[in-house]
C-alpha cells in the first residue's frame, strides 16, 4: 500500500545523485534510438581472429568523438532474458530472481520512459523481428506505454535465408526498419531489438566470410561470426541514419542485452580469454558492452562499475528530464560520486574493488578470494545489493506504482494501445 512505497521511496530519495551539469541536458529534444545487441558480451569488442577484428565498427566507436563507451558495464538479467534487459532499461527496476517479469507482471502499473517521455511531446515504437506475442511483449509493451510496436508482421519473413531461429536477420532487419522509422513523427523514443548473434549462433555462413573461431567448440567458434554480422548490420544503421538526416539530432544507446556463451562453455572460454575460467572469472564475463552517442558531446571511455539499472536515469537527465521523484534505483552514469555497485539477479555483487561471487568475496585486482578476516569489505556491498534487489522485487510483487504519483507525469492507460497486424 501506501505506506510501503513510502519506504522504497526513501530508498530511492537517499540515493538520488544530483545530475552532472556537463551532461544534463545536453540532448533536449533529441529522438532517442535504443539497440538491444543480442548476447553481445564485452570480451568481443577489440578481439581479433585470424588477425581481423570481430567488431571493428563497434572498436571504432570506442575512441569515436561523440561516443561514450563503458567497460565496466554488467548485464543485470535472469530468466526472461531478452526481455529481462528490457524491463530494466524501460524501469530502472530488477528483474525477478524466478521467471521472466513480462510474463508474470504485464498487467502491473509502471511508469517507464516511453510513458514519461510521453507528456515530452515524445511517440515511442519498438521495432523487433519476431511476432509480438513472444515473452508477452504485446501485453508489456502497452503498459510501458509503447504507441507503436513494429513486429514480424510489418517485415518480409518470406526468404528463409533471411531468417534465424527467433526471426529475422539483422541486416535486412535494420534496412527495413528505416523507412518506418522516418515516418515517426519526431522527437521518438524507439528501440530495436536485433536477433542475428543468438544462440545457437547459426546460419550465418553465407552472409559474411568473417571466419570461425578455432576453440572446436561449434557455439563459442560461431559466435564471433554471427557477431561480426551483427556489427556490420549497426554500421549499414548508422550510414542509413546519416543518409535520412536522423543522425544528427538522435542519441543511440546500445546495450548487450544478457551473455550468449552459458558456464557450459568455459572450456572453449578459457582458450578465447587464455586464463581458466574461475567463478571469478564468469563473474567477469557478465560485461556487456554499452556504448552512448550523443551528437554534439566529447565522447570518451568510461570505467564506471555500472549495470543495466543506471542507463535510464542517465538517458533522462542527458534529454534534460529530472527523474528524482520516479522510483528506480540506478544511478546516473556520468554523476560524481557514484556508489559503483552492481547487483546481479542471482545476489552476487560486483564493485569497483572488491566482487562477492557465490557467497566468496574476492579483490577484483588479484582475482584471489580476500582474507578471512577482511571479509567484511563485501558485506557492506552485498547489503546494499540485497536491499536493492529487495525492495525493487516488493514494487513489482505488490504492484506498488499503483500508488505512486510523480511530480510532473501523466499517468497512461495501456488500454489506449494496440498493435495490429498491418496485413490481417
Ligand atoms: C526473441 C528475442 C530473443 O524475440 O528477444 O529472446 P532471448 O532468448 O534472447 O530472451
Ligand atoms: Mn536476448
Amino acid at each position: 500500500d501506501s505506506s510501503e512505497i513510502a519506504e522504497i521511496q526513501n530508498y530511492v530519495k537517499a540515493n538520488n545523485l544530483d545530475a552532472n551539469p556537463e551532461y544534463f541536458g545536453k540532448a533536449k529534444g533529441m529522438n532517442v534510438i535504443y539497440v538491444s545487441m543480442e548476447s553481445l558480451q564485452s570480451f568481443v569488442i577489440g578481439k581479433e581472429i585470424d588477425g581481423k577484428e570481430v567488431t571493428p565498427f563497434l572498436n571504432s566507436l570506442v575512441e569515436k568523438e561523440g561516443a561514450y563507451y563503458f567497460d565496466n558495464f554488467f548485464h543485470q538479467t535472469g530468466q526472461g532474458k531478452t526481455s529481462d534487459a528490457e524491463f530494466i532499461m524501460e524501469n530502472s527496476l530488477y528483474p525477478l530472481p524466478q521467471g521472466a517479469v513480462s510474463m508474470t507482471h504485464a498487467g502491473n502499473t509502471y511508469q517507464s520512459a516511453p510513458a514519461i517521455l510521453k507528456s515530452r511531446g515524445y511517440t515511442s515504437a519498438a521495432f523487433h523481428g519476431n511476432y509480438k506475442t513472444f515473452w508477452n511483449r504485446s501485453v508489456m509493451y502497452k503498459s510501458y506505454g509503447y504507441d507503436k510496436f513494429y513486429d514480424a508482421t510489418y517485415y518480409n519473413m518470406d526468404n528463409q535465408e533471411d531468417l534465424v531461429a527467433y526471426g529475422l536477420k539483422d541486416k535486412p532487419f535494420f534496412k527495413e526498419s528505416i523507412p518506418m522509422l522516418e515516418d515517426l513523427p519526431q522527437p521518438f523514443y524507439t528501440k530495436f531489438l536485433t536477433l542475428s548473434n543468438h544462440f545457437p549462433f547459426d546460419k550465418h555462413e553465407n552472409d559474411t566470410d568473417f571466419p570461425q573461431g578455432d576453440t572446436g567448440d561449434g557455439v563459442v567458434d560461431r559466435y564471433f561470426q554471427t557477431a561480426h554480422y551483427m556489427d556490420q548490420a549497426l554500421e549499414d544503421f548508422f550510414n542509413d541514419l546519416k543518409e535520412s538526416g536522423l543522425y544528427d539530432n538522435t542519441v543511440i544507446v546500445m546495450y548487450g542485452d544478457h551473455y550468449g556463451i552459458s558456464e557450459n562453455h568455459n572450456k572453449a572460454m578459457s582458450k578465447v580469454m587464455g586464463k581458466e575460467i574461475t567463478e571469478f572469472e564468469n563473474a567477469q564475463l557478465q560485461r556487456v558492452p554499452l556504448f552512448i552517442h550523443v551528437p554534439g558531446m566529447e565522447g570518451g571511455v568510461n570505467h564506471t562499475y555500472s549495470g543495466q539499472v543506471d542507463v535510464r536515469p542517465t538517458l533522462m537527465n542527458l534529454l534534460g528530464v529530472k527523474t528524482n521523484d520516479y522510483i528506480h534505483f540506478g544511478q546516473d552514469l556520468f554523476a560524481k560520486d557514484r556508489k559503483e555497485i552492481v547487483p546481479f539477479r542471482n545476489g552476487d555483487v560486483m564493485s569497483e574493488e572488491y566482487s562477492s561471487i557465490q557467497g566468496v568475496c574476492y579483490d577484483n585486482e588479484t582475482g584471489e578470494p580476500i582474507a578471512e578476516s577482511e571479509a567484511n569489505k563485501c558485506k557492506e556491498v552485498s547489503k546494499d545489493a540485497q536491499k536493492q534487489l529487495e525492495l525493487s522485487d516488493k514494487v513489482v510483487y505488490e504492484d506498488l506504482l499503483r500508488f505512486h504519483d510523480p511530480k510532473g507525469y501523466t499517468p497512461i492507460d495501456p488500454n489506449d494501445y494496440q498493435y495490429n497486424n498491418p496485413n490481417p
